[in-house]
Protein backbone atom coordinates (compact mmCIF):
# COMPACT_ATOMS: atom_id res chain seq x y z
CA UNK A 1 0.00 0.00 0.00
CA UNK A 2 2.85 2.33 0.49
CA UNK A 3 3.23 5.07 -2.32
CA UNK A 4 -0.76 4.08 -2.67
CA UNK A 5 -4.30 5.82 -1.82
CA UNK A 6 -6.14 3.60 0.68
CA UNK A 7 -9.48 3.12 0.57
CA UNK A 8 -10.84 2.03 3.95
CA UNK A 9 -13.46 3.45 6.47
CA UNK A 10 -13.84 6.55 8.43
CA UNK A 11 -16.82 8.20 10.39
CA UNK A 12 -17.59 11.54 8.65
CA UNK A 13 -19.13 14.18 10.10
CA UNK A 14 -20.55 16.09 7.14
CA UNK A 15 -22.52 18.59 9.50
CA UNK A 16 -23.06 20.02 13.31
CA UNK A 17 -24.54 17.88 15.37
CA UNK A 18 -25.43 15.65 12.23
CA UNK A 19 -25.09 11.72 13.14
CA UNK A 20 -21.51 10.86 11.66
CA UNK A 21 -21.86 8.60 8.32
CA UNK A 22 -19.36 5.55 7.76
CA UNK A 23 -17.92 6.48 4.46
CA UNK A 24 -15.77 4.66 2.11
CA UNK A 25 -12.49 6.90 2.74
CA UNK A 26 -9.87 7.76 0.30
CA UNK A 27 -6.37 8.85 2.18
CA UNK A 28 -3.71 9.93 0.15
CA UNK A 29 -0.12 8.95 0.90
CA UNK A 30 1.92 10.42 3.40
CA UNK A 31 4.25 13.56 1.67
CA UNK A 32 7.50 14.74 3.43
CA UNK A 33 7.29 14.81 6.90
CA UNK A 34 4.27 13.12 7.43
CA UNK A 35 2.96 9.40 8.34
CA UNK A 36 -0.08 7.49 7.54
CA UNK A 37 -0.66 5.19 10.78
CA UNK A 38 -3.21 2.69 10.30
CA UNK A 39 -5.43 3.14 13.89
CA UNK A 40 -6.53 0.42 15.68
CA UNK A 41 -8.13 1.70 18.80
CA UNK A 42 -9.98 5.16 19.32
CA UNK A 43 -11.96 6.67 22.83
CA UNK A 44 -14.13 9.58 22.32
CA UNK A 45 -13.23 12.63 24.47
CA UNK A 46 -15.61 15.43 25.50
CA UNK A 47 -13.37 17.58 22.76
CA UNK A 48 -15.09 15.81 20.04
CA UNK A 49 -18.70 16.12 20.93
CA UNK A 50 -17.67 19.78 21.71
CA UNK A 51 -16.09 20.49 18.08
CA UNK A 52 -18.93 18.42 16.53
CA UNK A 53 -21.93 20.44 18.29
CA UNK A 54 -20.24 23.44 15.96
CA UNK A 55 -19.21 25.43 19.30
CA UNK A 56 -15.93 25.00 18.25
CA UNK A 57 -14.57 28.06 16.30
CA UNK A 58 -11.91 26.11 14.86
CA UNK A 59 -14.81 23.66 13.57
CA UNK A 60 -14.63 23.15 10.35
CA UNK A 61 -16.81 20.77 8.24
CA UNK A 62 -17.24 18.27 6.75
CA UNK A 63 -14.07 16.69 8.63
CA UNK A 64 -12.90 13.44 10.65
CA UNK A 65 -12.58 13.76 14.31
CA UNK A 66 -10.91 11.87 16.47
CA UNK A 67 -7.90 12.11 18.70
CA UNK A 68 -7.51 9.76 21.01
CA UNK A 69 -5.95 7.21 19.61
CA UNK A 70 -3.78 4.44 19.21
CA UNK A 71 -2.38 2.53 15.77
CA UNK A 72 0.55 1.14 13.62
CA UNK A 73 2.65 2.82 10.97
CA UNK A 74 1.57 1.95 7.92
CA UNK A 75 3.83 4.00 5.86
CA UNK A 76 5.88 7.64 5.90
CA UNK A 77 6.91 10.14 3.51
CA UNK A 78 10.23 11.68 2.73
CA UNK A 79 12.48 12.68 5.14
CA UNK A 80 10.64 11.13 7.90
CA UNK A 81 13.69 9.20 10.09
CA UNK A 82 11.85 8.72 13.73
CA UNK A 83 9.49 6.41 12.77
CA UNK A 84 9.21 3.52 10.31
CA UNK A 85 6.54 1.29 8.83
CA UNK A 86 5.11 -1.46 11.88
CA UNK A 87 5.91 0.88 14.67
CA UNK A 88 3.71 1.25 17.65
CA UNK A 89 2.45 5.00 17.80
CA UNK A 90 0.08 6.99 19.71
CA UNK A 91 -0.96 10.69 17.64
CA UNK A 92 -0.83 13.27 19.24
CA UNK A 93 -2.60 16.10 18.24
CA UNK A 94 0.13 18.74 20.77
CA UNK A 95 3.24 18.32 18.33
CA UNK A 96 6.68 18.56 19.48
CA UNK A 97 9.02 19.71 16.70
CA UNK A 98 12.01 20.08 19.37
CA UNK A 99 13.48 23.40 17.22
CA UNK A 100 10.43 25.80 17.38
CA UNK A 101 10.58 28.92 19.51
CA UNK A 102 8.21 27.34 21.90
CA UNK A 103 9.73 23.96 22.33
CA UNK A 104 13.43 25.45 22.51
CA UNK A 105 11.75 27.55 25.02
CA UNK A 106 12.01 25.60 28.16
CA UNK A 107 8.15 26.97 29.53
CA UNK A 108 5.24 25.51 27.61
CA UNK A 109 4.79 22.02 25.70
CA UNK A 110 3.08 23.67 22.91
CA UNK A 111 4.64 23.80 19.63
CA UNK A 112 4.48 26.10 16.87
CA UNK A 113 5.69 23.94 14.01
CA UNK A 114 2.36 22.64 12.52
CA UNK A 115 -0.23 24.62 14.52
CA UNK A 116 -1.62 26.34 11.79
CA UNK A 117 -2.25 24.09 9.64
CA UNK A 118 -3.56 21.23 12.63
CA UNK A 119 -6.31 25.01 13.45
CA UNK A 120 -7.36 24.96 9.54
CA UNK A 121 -7.99 20.81 8.91
CA UNK A 122 -5.06 20.79 6.44
CA UNK A 123 -1.38 19.26 6.53
CA UNK A 124 1.61 21.53 6.53
CA UNK A 125 3.32 20.78 3.52
CA UNK A 126 0.23 22.00 0.52
CA UNK A 127 -1.77 23.30 3.17
CA UNK A 128 -4.49 20.16 1.82
CA UNK A 129 -6.17 17.63 3.19
CA UNK A 130 -5.10 13.86 2.65
CA UNK A 131 -8.53 12.97 3.04
CA UNK A 132 -11.73 12.91 0.63
CA UNK A 133 -14.98 11.03 -0.30
CA UNK A 134 -15.17 10.54 -4.15
CA UNK A 135 -13.06 13.67 -5.09
CA UNK A 136 -14.40 15.93 -1.94
CA UNK A 137 -11.76 16.81 0.65
CA UNK A 138 -12.91 15.76 3.68
CA UNK A 139 -10.83 18.52 6.51
CA UNK A 140 -8.55 16.70 9.17
CA UNK A 141 -9.02 17.68 12.99
CA UNK A 142 -6.78 18.60 15.44
CA UNK A 143 -3.74 17.13 13.48
CA UNK A 144 -4.54 13.34 14.18
CA UNK A 145 -9.08 12.55 12.89
CA UNK A 146 -8.39 8.66 14.42
CA UNK A 147 -11.91 8.06 13.41
CA UNK A 148 -10.68 6.82 10.67
CA UNK A 149 -8.98 3.56 9.87
CA UNK A 150 -6.06 5.38 8.41
CA UNK A 151 -4.72 8.75 8.98
CA UNK A 152 -1.77 11.32 8.03
CA UNK A 153 -0.58 12.79 10.35
CA UNK A 154 2.75 15.71 10.48
CA UNK A 155 6.10 13.19 11.79
CA UNK A 156 6.41 15.80 14.98
CA UNK A 157 2.81 14.65 15.64
CA UNK A 158 3.75 10.98 16.83
CA UNK A 159 4.79 9.19 19.77
CA UNK A 160 6.50 6.00 19.54
CA UNK A 161 5.77 3.70 22.11
CA UNK A 162 6.82 0.25 23.32
CA UNK A 163 5.28 -2.78 20.83
CA UNK A 164 4.39 -4.28 24.35
CA UNK A 165 1.58 -2.07 25.36
CA UNK A 166 -2.01 -3.02 24.68
CA UNK A 167 -3.29 -0.46 21.78
CA UNK A 168 -6.96 -0.86 23.44
CA UNK A 169 -5.86 0.66 26.56
CA UNK A 170 -2.88 3.48 26.02
CA UNK A 171 -4.79 4.85 23.65
CA UNK A 172 -6.19 6.32 26.29
CA UNK A 173 -2.61 8.66 26.95
CA UNK A 174 -3.45 10.08 24.33
CA UNK A 175 -5.42 12.95 25.88
CA UNK A 176 -7.69 12.56 28.74
CA UNK A 177 -5.85 10.98 31.47
CA UNK A 178 -2.33 12.82 30.34
CA UNK A 179 -4.21 15.67 30.55
CA UNK A 180 -5.35 15.18 34.20
CA UNK A 181 -2.40 13.93 35.16
CA UNK A 182 -0.18 16.33 33.94
CA UNK A 183 -2.45 19.26 34.92
CA UNK A 184 -1.47 18.27 38.74
CA UNK A 185 1.98 17.17 37.87
CA UNK A 186 3.39 20.10 35.58
CA UNK A 187 1.68 23.07 35.53
CA UNK A 188 0.25 23.02 39.14
CA UNK A 189 2.97 21.00 40.43
CA UNK A 190 0.98 20.22 43.57
CA UNK A 191 3.35 19.69 46.34
CA UNK A 192 2.68 16.53 49.32
CA UNK A 193 0.19 17.55 52.04
CA UNK A 194 -2.06 20.18 49.60
CA UNK A 195 -5.75 20.74 49.60
CA UNK A 196 -7.09 20.05 46.15
CA UNK A 197 -10.60 20.99 44.74
CA UNK A 198 -11.59 19.08 41.24
CA UNK A 199 -14.33 20.60 39.58
CA UNK A 200 -16.17 17.80 37.09
CA UNK A 201 -15.62 13.74 37.74
CA UNK A 202 -15.31 12.74 34.03
CA UNK A 203 -12.13 10.78 32.69
CA UNK A 204 -10.21 14.58 33.10
CA UNK A 205 -11.55 15.27 36.59
CA UNK A 206 -10.55 11.32 37.63
CA UNK A 207 -7.04 11.84 36.20
CA UNK A 208 -6.69 15.32 38.62
CA UNK A 209 -8.00 12.85 41.88
CA UNK A 210 -5.46 10.23 40.82
CA UNK A 211 -2.31 12.57 39.73
CA UNK A 212 -3.12 14.81 43.01
CA UNK A 213 -2.99 11.48 45.36
CA UNK A 214 0.20 10.43 44.01
CA UNK A 215 2.13 13.47 44.17
CA UNK A 216 1.01 13.80 48.36
CA UNK A 217 -2.25 15.74 47.99
CA UNK A 218 -3.97 15.18 51.93
CA UNK A 219 -7.31 16.40 50.96
CA UNK A 220 -8.39 15.93 47.31
CA UNK A 221 -12.14 17.30 47.06
CA UNK A 222 -14.34 16.55 44.07
CA UNK A 223 -17.44 18.51 43.18
CA UNK A 224 -19.81 17.19 40.51
CA UNK A 225 -23.48 17.76 40.18
CA UNK A 226 -24.05 14.19 39.48
CA UNK A 227 -24.12 12.41 43.19
CA UNK A 228 -23.20 8.79 41.15
CA UNK A 229 -19.78 10.18 40.02
CA UNK A 230 -18.58 9.53 43.74
CA UNK A 231 -18.20 6.02 43.88
CA UNK A 232 -16.19 5.97 41.14
CA UNK A 233 -14.34 8.55 42.27
CA UNK A 234 -13.34 6.98 45.36
CA UNK A 235 -10.94 4.46 44.12
CA UNK A 236 -9.18 7.57 42.02
CA UNK A 237 -7.84 9.27 44.98
CA UNK A 238 -11.24 11.71 45.73
CA UNK A 239 -11.75 11.92 49.71
CA UNK A 240 -14.59 13.86 50.06
CA UNK A 241 -17.32 14.89 47.75
CA UNK A 242 -19.79 17.98 47.45
CA UNK A 243 -22.49 18.17 44.60
CA UNK A 244 -23.20 22.05 44.58
CA UNK A 245 -27.13 21.04 44.33
CA UNK A 246 -26.55 20.05 48.34
CA UNK A 247 -26.12 23.62 48.91
CA UNK A 248 -27.64 27.04 48.91
CA UNK A 249 -24.36 28.92 49.26
CA UNK A 250 -22.37 29.62 46.28
CA UNK A 251 -20.04 26.81 45.89
CA UNK A 252 -16.80 28.81 45.98
CA UNK A 253 -17.95 29.57 49.63
CA UNK A 254 -18.73 26.20 49.96
CA UNK A 255 -15.46 24.93 49.42
CA UNK A 256 -13.79 27.81 51.67
CA UNK A 257 -15.46 27.09 54.80
CA UNK A 258 -14.85 23.32 54.29
CA UNK A 259 -11.25 24.52 54.00
CA UNK A 260 -10.46 26.86 56.90
CA UNK A 261 -9.63 29.54 54.01
CA UNK A 262 -9.65 27.68 50.37
CA UNK A 263 -7.59 24.92 48.98
CA UNK A 264 -4.34 25.08 47.93
CA UNK A 265 -4.83 24.04 44.20
CA UNK A 266 -8.25 23.90 42.15
CA UNK A 267 -8.63 22.32 38.53
CA UNK A 268 -11.86 22.72 36.69
CA UNK A 269 -12.39 20.27 34.01
CA UNK A 270 -15.79 20.29 32.93
CA UNK A 271 -16.01 23.54 30.90
CA UNK A 272 -18.11 25.85 32.01
CA UNK A 273 -17.05 29.64 32.65
CA UNK A 274 -19.06 30.36 35.96
CA UNK A 275 -17.50 26.83 37.82
CA UNK A 276 -14.17 28.26 36.18
CA UNK A 277 -14.89 31.45 38.44
CA UNK A 278 -16.21 29.17 41.62
CA UNK A 279 -12.85 27.48 41.21
CA UNK A 280 -10.77 30.51 41.22
CA UNK A 281 -12.54 32.01 44.24
CA UNK A 282 -12.40 28.70 46.20
CA UNK A 283 -8.51 29.27 46.93
CA UNK A 284 -6.36 30.15 49.35
CA UNK A 285 -5.46 33.72 49.63
CA UNK A 286 -1.86 34.82 49.24
CA UNK A 287 -1.25 31.42 47.01
CA UNK A 288 -3.94 29.07 45.59
CA UNK A 289 -4.02 28.23 41.96
CA UNK A 290 -6.60 27.43 40.05
CA UNK A 291 -5.83 25.34 37.05
CA UNK A 292 -8.21 25.76 33.66
CA UNK A 293 -8.66 22.22 32.17
CA UNK A 294 -12.45 22.53 30.39
CA UNK A 295 -12.89 23.66 27.17
CA UNK A 296 -15.50 26.36 26.90
CA UNK A 297 -17.39 26.81 23.64
CA UNK A 298 -16.99 30.00 21.16
CA UNK A 299 -18.07 33.67 22.90
CA UNK A 300 -17.83 32.15 26.11
CA UNK A 301 -15.55 34.27 28.49
CA UNK A 302 -14.13 34.66 31.92
CA UNK A 303 -14.46 36.65 34.73
CA UNK A 304 -13.53 37.72 38.71
CA UNK A 305 -12.80 40.46 40.67
CA UNK A 306 -9.65 41.50 40.04
CA UNK A 307 -8.88 41.73 43.59
CA UNK A 308 -8.90 37.98 43.26
CA UNK A 309 -5.78 38.06 42.10
CA UNK A 310 -4.14 41.05 43.58
CA UNK A 311 -4.73 39.13 47.00
CA UNK A 312 -2.25 35.77 45.22
CA UNK A 313 -4.89 33.54 43.54
CA UNK A 314 -2.96 32.49 40.39
CA UNK A 315 -4.98 31.96 37.27
CA UNK A 316 -3.03 29.08 34.91
CA UNK A 317 -4.76 26.78 31.98
CA UNK A 318 -3.05 23.89 30.43
CA UNK A 319 -3.25 21.85 27.10
CA UNK A 320 -2.26 18.31 27.11
CA UNK A 321 -1.64 18.40 31.11
CA UNK A 322 1.82 20.17 29.77
CA UNK A 323 3.00 17.20 28.50
CA UNK A 324 5.68 17.25 26.09
CA UNK A 325 4.09 14.65 23.52
CA UNK A 326 6.56 12.52 21.50
CA UNK A 327 8.47 12.62 24.60
CA UNK A 328 6.49 11.98 27.44
CA UNK A 329 3.98 10.02 25.52
CA UNK A 330 6.38 6.84 25.44
CA UNK A 331 7.12 7.41 29.59
CA UNK A 332 3.57 7.57 30.12
CA UNK A 333 2.85 4.56 28.72
CA UNK A 334 5.97 2.84 30.73
CA UNK A 335 4.44 4.03 33.88
CA UNK A 336 1.33 2.02 32.84
CA UNK A 337 3.25 -1.02 31.92
CA UNK A 338 5.02 -0.55 35.58
CA UNK A 339 1.41 -0.40 37.06
CA UNK A 340 2.55 3.00 38.54
CA UNK A 341 -0.78 5.05 36.21
CA UNK A 342 -4.41 3.77 35.64
CA UNK A 343 -6.05 3.43 32.25
CA UNK A 344 -7.59 0.40 32.10
CA UNK A 345 -9.78 2.24 35.03
CA UNK A 346 -11.45 4.72 32.87
CA UNK A 347 -12.37 2.32 30.31
CA UNK A 348 -15.93 1.86 30.81
CA UNK A 349 -17.40 1.16 27.02
CA UNK A 350 -16.33 -1.01 24.26
CA UNK A 351 -17.84 -0.60 21.07
CA UNK A 352 -16.38 -0.51 17.81
CA UNK A 353 -16.16 1.95 14.68
CA UNK A 354 -19.57 1.45 12.99
CA UNK A 355 -21.08 1.69 16.54
CA UNK A 356 -19.77 5.43 17.02
CA UNK A 357 -23.56 7.53 16.98
CA UNK A 358 -24.10 4.93 19.90
CA UNK A 359 -20.97 5.77 21.43
CA UNK A 360 -21.44 9.68 21.88
CA UNK A 361 -25.03 8.90 22.79
CA UNK A 362 -23.35 6.75 25.90
CA UNK A 363 -20.39 9.99 26.59
CA UNK A 364 -23.28 12.06 27.03
CA UNK A 365 -24.51 10.02 29.71
CA UNK A 366 -23.63 9.94 33.17
CA UNK A 367 -22.28 6.36 33.50
CA UNK A 368 -19.83 6.36 30.68
CA UNK A 369 -15.88 7.32 31.60
CA UNK A 370 -14.53 6.59 28.30
CA UNK A 371 -15.59 4.45 25.32
CA UNK A 372 -12.81 2.80 23.29
CA UNK A 373 -14.13 1.71 19.46
CA UNK A 374 -12.09 -0.75 18.06
CA UNK A 375 -11.40 0.65 14.48
P1 LIG B 1 -16.86 14.68 31.00
O1 LIG B 1 -18.07 15.21 30.36
O2 LIG B 1 -16.67 13.20 31.08
O3 LIG B 1 -16.75 15.23 32.51
C1 LIG B 1 -17.34 16.41 32.95
C2 LIG B 1 -17.93 16.20 34.36
O4 LIG B 1 -18.38 17.48 34.84
C3 LIG B 1 -19.15 15.27 34.42
O5 LIG B 1 -18.95 14.31 35.45
C4 LIG B 1 -20.32 16.20 34.76
O6 LIG B 1 -21.30 15.58 35.58
C5 LIG B 1 -19.61 17.31 35.52
N1 LIG B 1 -20.30 18.61 35.53
C6 LIG B 1 -20.99 19.20 34.51
N2 LIG B 1 -21.44 20.41 34.90
C7 LIG B 1 -21.02 20.61 36.17
C8 LIG B 1 -21.15 21.68 37.11
N3 LIG B 1 -21.80 22.79 36.79
N4 LIG B 1 -20.57 21.54 38.32
C9 LIG B 1 -19.91 20.40 38.65
N5 LIG B 1 -19.75 19.36 37.81
C10 LIG B 1 -20.30 19.46 36.58
O7 LIG B 1 -15.63 15.34 30.22
P2 LIG B 1 -14.07 14.96 30.10
O8 LIG B 1 -13.86 14.11 28.90
O9 LIG B 1 -13.57 14.51 31.42
O10 LIG B 1 -13.49 16.39 29.74
C11 LIG B 1 -13.62 17.46 30.65
C12 LIG B 1 -13.29 18.79 29.98
O11 LIG B 1 -11.90 18.85 29.70
C13 LIG B 1 -13.99 19.02 28.64
O12 LIG B 1 -14.33 20.39 28.56
C14 LIG B 1 -12.91 18.71 27.63
O13 LIG B 1 -13.16 19.37 26.41
C15 LIG B 1 -11.70 19.23 28.34
N6 LIG B 1 -10.39 18.71 27.95
C16 LIG B 1 -9.34 19.58 27.92
C17 LIG B 1 -8.05 19.16 27.64
C18 LIG B 1 -6.91 20.11 27.63
O14 LIG B 1 -5.85 19.76 27.09
N7 LIG B 1 -7.02 21.29 28.20
C19 LIG B 1 -7.84 17.79 27.37
C20 LIG B 1 -8.92 16.91 27.44
C21 LIG B 1 -10.20 17.38 27.73
N1 LIG C 1 -10.38 24.79 19.03
C1 LIG C 1 -10.76 25.01 20.38
C2 LIG C 1 -9.59 24.82 21.32
C3 LIG C 1 -9.75 23.59 22.04
C4 LIG C 1 -8.62 23.38 23.03
O1 LIG C 1 -8.32 24.23 23.86
N2 LIG C 1 -8.00 22.24 22.92
C5 LIG C 1 -7.03 21.79 23.88
C6 LIG C 1 -7.02 20.31 23.84
S1 LIG C 1 -8.57 19.60 24.26
C7 LIG C 1 -8.30 17.96 24.12
O2 LIG C 1 -9.40 17.27 24.47
C8 LIG C 1 -5.62 22.25 23.54
O3 LIG C 1 -4.66 21.53 23.64
N3 LIG C 1 -5.47 23.49 23.18
C9 LIG C 1 -4.21 24.05 22.76
C10 LIG C 1 -4.20 24.24 21.27
O4 LIG C 1 -3.17 24.63 20.72
O5 LIG C 1 -5.24 23.97 20.64
C11 LIG C 1 -11.31 26.40 20.56
O6 LIG C 1 -12.14 26.55 21.46
O7 LIG C 1 -10.89 27.27 19.81
ZN1 LIG D 1 -9.43 15.18 24.39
Amino acid sequence: TQGQVITCKAAVAWEPNKPLVIEDVQVAPPQAGEVRIKILFTALCHTDAYTWSGKDPEGLFPCILGHEAAGIVESVGEGVTEVQPGDHVIPCYQAECRECKFCKSGKTNLCGKVRTATGVGVMMNDRKSRFSVNGKPIYHFMGTSTFSQYTVVHDVSVAKIDTKAPLDKVCLLGCGVSTGLGAVWNTAKVEPGSIVAVFGLGTVGLAVAEGAKAAGASRIIGIDIDSKKFDTAKNFGVTEFVNPKDHDKPIQQVLVDLTDGGVDYSFECIGNVSVMRAALECCHKGWGTSVIVGVAASGQEISTRPFQLVTGRVWKGTAFGGFKSRTQVPWLVEKYMKKEIKVDEYITHNLTLVEINEAFDLLHEGGCLRCVLKV
